[in-house]
This record gives structure tokens, sequence and C-alpha cells, in this order.
């Protein structure tokens, strides 16, 4: 069965503590990073270590990196992109000499994730993350920062770092000329680069699903659905050339039958984030609690698949609601992240069950 974890931001950043999260049943470890550090940077080993032992000392163990981004250098084709390239091996080389094996990443052009409300309300009064096309639309991606501020509780959203937002102009400069092909070869020339060193030292990479599904801002996306992640995986055959599987991510379409799309890439599948979300017209989306009927995913289906391909990597819930008057960086609050990892493993255990009971 999965590994049931939490992502940690790290102790300077996170409003949720580790001894918090050690006391989430069924949780041992955490996905982590080193908060701060850009994309482009080497992690060095006693930066590593000194995190590994923070993390150990609550009783909890990493199970993986979320995430060591990759430049936008690497991701546009720049010439510089070979030196990115080897500080990312050296980086791994470090990663797995503290005997990390699990790396996320993602390869979308510019922003990482993107929505248009960071606190929109549902009908229990909790707020959620929300996206709706007509409103980005509207958003000068220049802006994106000025309009959404008010809404982080203070904290800065992944990809949208201050320093990334102040030279944005450049960025969309940077990718004038990538469209989707060319972003699809540089990520295999990545991927193709980087293998050899997963495979002598045992890290397996797992490329995070575009979120949502579809070109914003004009950008192109090359990670949108079960097409786009054969063809990935078949440019780069080998096994630590993976996926977490986003299903919060993928359910952005409906049109994406997540169930049919995990036993597409049994063996290729690295890293689970598990969520849900209530699709309300093709563009508009919003997220909900992780349970079944709060939402429009069938969450059974999706662990059952999960079970089927015999996936036993790190799963984490994924973007919560905020609840019960927490204070914390939207969609990462604590209580709601561990309502949602009770569900899940309330799901495994009866479908461990069901199997064992041939049922
Ligand atoms: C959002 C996350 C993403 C993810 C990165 C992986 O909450 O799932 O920010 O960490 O795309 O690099």
């Amino acid at each position: 069965m999965m590994k049931m974890s939490l992502r940690w931001y790290g102790k300077e950043y996170d409003s949720v503590t580790l001894e918090q999260i050690r006391q989430i049943p069924g949780v041992e470890g955490v996905i982590t990073t080193l908060y701060g550090k850009q994309a482009g940077q080497l992690w060095q080993k006693d930066e590593i270590r000194a995190l590994k032992q923070d993390v150990q000392q609550s009783g909890l163990s990493i199970y993986g990196i979320e995430s060591v981004n990759v430049s936008d250098e690497i991701k546009v084709g720049a010439p510089q992109r070979d030196q990115d390239i080897e500080r990312y091996i050296e980086t791994l080389k470090n990663l797995s000499a503290e005997g990390i094996d699990l790396v996320c990443y993602n390869f979308m052009s510019v922003f990482d994730w993107t929505r248009s409300e960071l606190a929109k309300r549902r009908p229990d009064n909790s707020t959620v993350l929300a996206y709706d096309q007509d409103k980005v639309d509207k958003i000068n991606p220049e802006d994106m920062f000025a309009n959404l501020e008010s809404d982080t509780n203070g904290y800065v959203m992944p990809g949208w770092e201050p320093e990334r937002l102040t030279r944005i102009r450049d960025l969309f400069e940077m990718y004038r000329e990538v469209d989707h092909a060319s972003l699809f070869d540089n990520l295999v020339y990545f991927l193709k680069a980087i293998m050899p060193t997963c495979e002598r030292y045992g890290v397996k990479m797992a490329l995070h699903i575009d979120d949502p599904v579809w070109s914003v801002f004009g950008l192109p996306r090359i990670v949108k659905g079960q097409q786009d992640l054969q063809a990935i995986m078949q440019a780069v055959p080998s096994p630590y050339n993976g996926v977490t599987l986003c299903t919060g991510s993928l359910s952005s379409s409906p049109d994406n039958d997540i169930p049919q799309i995990i036993r597409s890439l049994e063996g290729r599948i690295h890293f689970a984030h598990v969520r849900n979300t209530e699709h309300v017209k093709p563009g508009v989306f919003q997220e909900s609690a992780h349970l079944s009927s709060d939402g429009s995913l069938d969450m059974y289906e999706i662990i059952k698949a999960f079970d089927d391909i015999g996936f036993e990597g790190p799963v984490r819930p994924d973007h919560g609601r905020a609840i019960w008057g927490e204070v914390a960086m939207p969609g990462y609050g604590l209580y709601d992240r561990a309502l949602g990892s009770q569900y899940l493993l309330g799901l495994m255990e009866a479908i461990e069950k069901q199997k064992s009971r041939g049922q």
C-alpha cells in the first residue's frame, strides 16, 4: 500500500510544525524542500543533512523532495542550460548521499499552478482555491501578485515568488519562441541528461501534472493528460523517468479519466497528490474537501486504481480548505489536510481488506 505523508515547507516558513504532523495517525513521513533555493542553485550536502536531521528529530522521515525546481533556462533551452543541468545532477547526487530517492518537479512555463481566487467561500463557509478562466483572462500577468496578495495570509505562493514577479516581463520574453514542441524537446533533453545519474544513484524523478491542464496566458503546457504523459514516458523510457500523479490538477478538465490514466502509468508513478475538486463548467473549478461527495471525483475509484497497479510510493493529501479559523498558506493548513489523510487511509484500509477477503 501507499505511504501517507504530508507536505511540510520547513521550520522557518510553515505554520504547521513537524510535531503536529507526527500526531496525524498513519503519517510517518514528510515531503519537503529547501525553501528559498532558487531554481538552478546547487543544494549542498550539509544543507540537506540539516533538513533531514530536523525531520528525523521529530520521529518522521523525508519521503521525497517537492520540488527541486527546474530553471527557466532549462525549460526554454537557453545556452546556459547545460550548466544548470550539471548543478541539478550534483544536487541529485547530494540528495542520494543523504538517502533521498524521490524528486518531484514541474515543467510549467513561467508560473507554477495558477488560480484566480485563493479564498473562495464554500457553502459550509470554509474557503478554498478556485479557478475561473474569465477572471484569469482579465488579469495582466504582471499584476498577478498584486491581485492575489491580499489573500495569501502573508505567504508566497509557489512559482509566484516576488523575485520572479519583478522580472515577469523578461520571463515572458524568454518564452516568446517556445511552443509546445520545443518545450517538449527541452524536457526530453533535460531528462536524457539526468537519467544516467538517476539510474546510477537510484533517484526517481516525478514530473507534476500542469495545473490547470491547458495553456494559461498563452504559454505552452505539455503535461495535461494521458496522451502527453505517454509521449513523455515513451520518449525517455527509463523507469526513473516517472510522474507525480496529481488528481486535482488532472481534474481541472473532466475529459481526464483519472483511474484510467493511473492504470496506463503502471510502474511510472512515483508519487501521488490526491485531492478533490468541484467542476463547475468548462474552465471553472473550485477545490473541495477530499471526500468524494464534496467534489466531482470518485476517490474510491482513484485509490482502487493506485492499488490495482501496485503503487507503493508516497502519497499526500493535497490542498485543503481553510477551516476552523486556521491561518495558513492557502491550501496548506493542517486541519483539512489531516482530515483528508484520514479519509484516504480509510479508503486504503477498506480496499486492502476487501482484497485479502477475495471480494
Ligand atoms: C501545488 C503543488 C505544485 C507542485 C509543483 C511541483 O500545490 O502541487 O506547486 O509542488 O508544481 O514542482
